[in-house]
């Protein structure tokens, strides 16, 4: 008999603990409750400019997208997403809009902006519509919500990383092997998180992150300015592609405000944060969206950025030090 295995393309966010992690409960709920002998591919994407998707890509008998935007094309069977700004364009909504009324197309393509991380929904679409025993997961499903929503417990969590969850967020996040996540995937759903880690090709890994990030810890450290609320460092003189964010909150908790002036290879960043774990009043602390808008920067209420050219460095440290007074001058916690 010609039967062949069907074969299932997973394609998810890349580079992200959630999407790793949806990926894996996917598969572990495909395999349960779809079909049984399948066999399971993953292809991470990224946000860019212009296409998203090679459609090409999308070869297996079912494709699936997971933690990611929504694609129109037909060879897409499964989609599960969480974000906000799922959509590329009114078209795209409109398409899925029109699936959910088909019922052969609306009962496999989700979406809820409700969901801290895509691993939760994904869970409970499945043990809600489809039978799929969530119980063993029940790991997985707390720290993708507390790693996707950034709900650490405190400083020392989201610095020091003592959970496995947070060492395998700074390995996935930092990995540039394109074979890497895809065979850590499977791993996710089989085995509890510490053992996860203590797998050799992923232990090795960590040693080298660990000492990058506690080579930013210490230079932050040595750099950081703590005056009316608002913390200041300047670390443009030491190239890091990219830092923990919690880091000036760990040395400086009673701090409300955070700006920090970094360069990377592609450009000199002015980072413009405030402390999750603040006492200070929400309705006295400035937008810093609108902040970092002014300097043609931008992000959420909490926390923004401003990116330069390298060649424009000191317009950089001019928006910084403007910033910098406007936080002091308006200090919460005064
Ligand atoms: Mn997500």
């Amino acid at each position: 008999m010609g039967w062949q295995a069907l074969r299932v393309c997973v394609f998810y966010h890349d580079k992200c603990f959630d999407g790793a992690c949806s990926a894996s409960l996917f598969t572990r709920f495909h395999r349960e409750c779809i079909a049984a002998g399948a066999t399971y591919e993953y292809h991470g994407l990224v946000h860019r400019a212009g296409a998203l998707f090679d459609e090409s890509e999308f070869t297996g008998d079912q494709n699936a997208i997971v933690d990611f935007k929504y694609s129109t094309s037909p060879r897409i069977t499964w989609w599960f997403d969480h974000h906000q700004s799922a959509f590329l364009t009114p078209e795209d909504r409109q398409h899925y809009l029109a699936c959910k009324q088909d019922p052969d197309c609306g009962g496999r393509k989700f979406l809820d902006a409700e969901y801290t991380s895509c691993t939760s929904y994904l869970a409970r679409i499945a043990s809600t519509r489809f039978g799929f025993d969530t119980a063993p997961l029940t790991e997985l499903i707390h720290w993708a919500n507390i790693v996707d929503g950034a709900q650490y417990e405190s400083p020392e969590s989201a610095v020091e990383m003592p959970a496995p969850a947070m060492k395998l967020t700074l390995i996935i996040e930092a990995t540039q092997d394109p074979a890497f996540i895809p065979r850590l995937i499977p791993l996710l759903t089989a085995m509890p998180l510490a053992e996860v880690l203590a797998q050799p090709f992923i232990a090795d890994l960590l040693p080298p992150l660990l000492e990058r990030h506690r080579f930013a810890t210490e230079l932050i450290r040595s750099r950081a300015e703590e005056r009316d609320g608002t913390i200041f460092f300047d670390i443009t003189d030491q190239p890091l592609e990219g830092f923990n964010k919690f880091i000036p909150y760990y040395l400086h908790p009673n701090a409300t405000y955070s700006i920090g002036l970094s360069k990377s290879s592609f450009r000199t960043k002015v980072s413009v944060g405030s402390n999750p774990w603040t006492k200070a009043n929400s309705a006295k602390m400035i937008n810093l969206a609108k902040v970092c808008e002014r300097y043609g920067g931008g992000g959420h209420a909490r926390v923004g950025a401003i990116s330069f050219p390298p060649d424009q460095a000191d317009q950089a440290r001019v928006a910084a030090a403007e910033i910098v007074a406007e936080l002091r001058a308006n200090n919460p916690m005064a």
